[in-house]
């Protein structure tokens, strides 16, 4: 189900509030989904995930423009996100359950940088919005 308004505007205002920083806790994100679920270093074998590398951050960033470009294009997220999906299905071929992984240490991230802003409301908005990217990134798997 779409994200209701409250929803919406819980998401689009955390972003405001992490305005430059959404690289910097992507970052983090990755850097913990890489130590709490070791399995997911096997697509990045070719980059220095070091935490703190250059490689780690570059790709932190990455991830982080498209997140921000999908909370801007919240009533189109397929559109938004078309071709990193067919890149991570076809070509990289990343098992859907990394996707459930790196959501999980972002929302993790996020919640420890701004606990209080953390409300439940908060907690489900997020771990809507971030449900709704993973469904559309897997939806031509397999
Ligand atoms: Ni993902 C590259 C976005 C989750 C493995 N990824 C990218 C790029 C973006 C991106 C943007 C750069 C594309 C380009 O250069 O054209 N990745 C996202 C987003 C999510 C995500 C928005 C989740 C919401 N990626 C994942 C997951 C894995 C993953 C869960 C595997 C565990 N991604 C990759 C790999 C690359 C990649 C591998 C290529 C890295 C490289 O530089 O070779």
């Amino acid at each position: 189900m779409a994200l209701s308004a409250r929803e919406r505007e819980a998401v689009t205002a955390l972003w405001r509030k992490m305005g430059n920083n959404v690289g910097v806790y992507t970052t983090e994100a990755l850097e913990r989904t890489f130590i709490a679920f070791p399995t997911t270093k096997i697509y990045f074998h070719h980059l220095n995930l070091t935490p703190g590398s250059k490689d780690i951050k570059a790709q932190g960033k990455k991830v982080a423009d498209a997140l921000t470009q999908a909370v801007d294009q919240l009533d189109d997220l397929p559109g938004a996100l078309s071709e990193l999906r067919d890149l991570h299905s076809h070509k990289l071929k990343v098992d859907p359950i990394n996707f459930q992984h790196f959501g999980h240490c972002l929302l993790v991230t996020l919640a420890r940088h701004y606990p209080g802003d953390f409300s439940p409301v908060m907690q489900a908005s997020v771990d809507k919005f971030l449900s709704h990217v993973t469904s559309v990134m897997i939806s031509k798997c397999c």
